[in-house]
């Protein structure tokens, strides 16, 4: 495919997509909307392998475009991660999805990227088993969840999600021997560490599994990460996450 015809081709069909954003009110015709405009992306993409940077570099051009893209996928959250997986032809690992609270555009995310003072292997065992949503079905030593080199250790694991938020809850599944969790901080995005819980680690292995610390914030700071600290000195065994989940209201867009 000719490369100007197809990025006329893809300007005219986010145009026709988006169009009049203003005039369109209804989350449902955002939805639409949206889902059209990814349609005609995955096409023109598939259609054109070769067309990716093109097609970044026609919206890099175009910053207005950019911007109505952008609200469209802000109305529509869910459908960002899809935006740019047929972007950048990369596995959708996380997808934002409307919150079921009806609180008004707020995002359940879990997290996409994690780092930890240790681990017990990877990729078992690794920080990024604490990513994307639980897969660990049964509680006990699993492969699926974050451990940490030792136990009896104070350890720590980082996750980042994939938009920053105004958060207004956290959620973090743990599979074996929780509760350690002694400290809980917000990572804003200026780097900045906030505390927003801390606790004295507990043996809670005999509770539902999995055991979720379901953790509500009242903040003004804009979160993208959080860091998450055990202490497993005092149950002497390995406290592994499954999964974190952010919630709160999107920022910008
Ligand atoms: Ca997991």
């Amino acid at each position: 495919m000719n490369r100007k015809f197809a990025v006329l081709l893809l300007l005219s069909a986010l145009a026709l997509s988006c169009g009049p954003l203003g005039a369109l009110r209804k989350p449902a015709e955002l939805q639409q909307t949206a889902e059209a405009l990814v349609g005609t992306v995955e096409a023109v993409i598939t259609e054109a392998p070769e067309l990716k940077e093109t097609v970044a570099a026609a919206i890099t051009e175009a910053p207005e475009l950019k911007k109505t893209v952008e609200a469209a996928v802000t109305e529509a959250p869910d459908l960002l991660k899809t935006v740019e997986a047929a972007l950048t032809e990369t596995p959708v690992e996380l997808e934002p999805t409307a919150a079921s609270s009806g609180s008004g555009g707020a995002l359940r995310q879990w997290a996409a990227i994690a780092s930890a003072s240790s681990e017990y292997g990877n990729p078992s065992w690794s920080a990024q088993q604490a990513t994307g949503a639980p897969d660990t079905p049964t509680c006990g030593d699993e492969v699926t969840a974050w451990a940490s080199a030792s136990s009896g250790t104070v350890e720590w694991i980082e996750v980042t999600f994939a938009r920053s938020v105004i958060p207004t809850q956290l959620t973090i599944y743990q599979t074996y021997h929780p509760d350690q969790v002694v400290k809980v901080e917000l990572i804003d995005i200026t780097a900045g560490y906030h505390e927003v819980y801390s606790a004295q680690p507990v043996d809670r292995s005999s509770e539902p599994c999995p055991y979720i610390l379901t953790i509500p914030v009242e903040t003004d700071l804009e979160v993208g990460g959080l860091r998450i600290t055990i202490d497993q000195s005092v149950v002497g065994s390995w406290n592994e996450i499954d999964a974190v989940e952010l919630v709160g209201q999107p920022v910008g867009g």
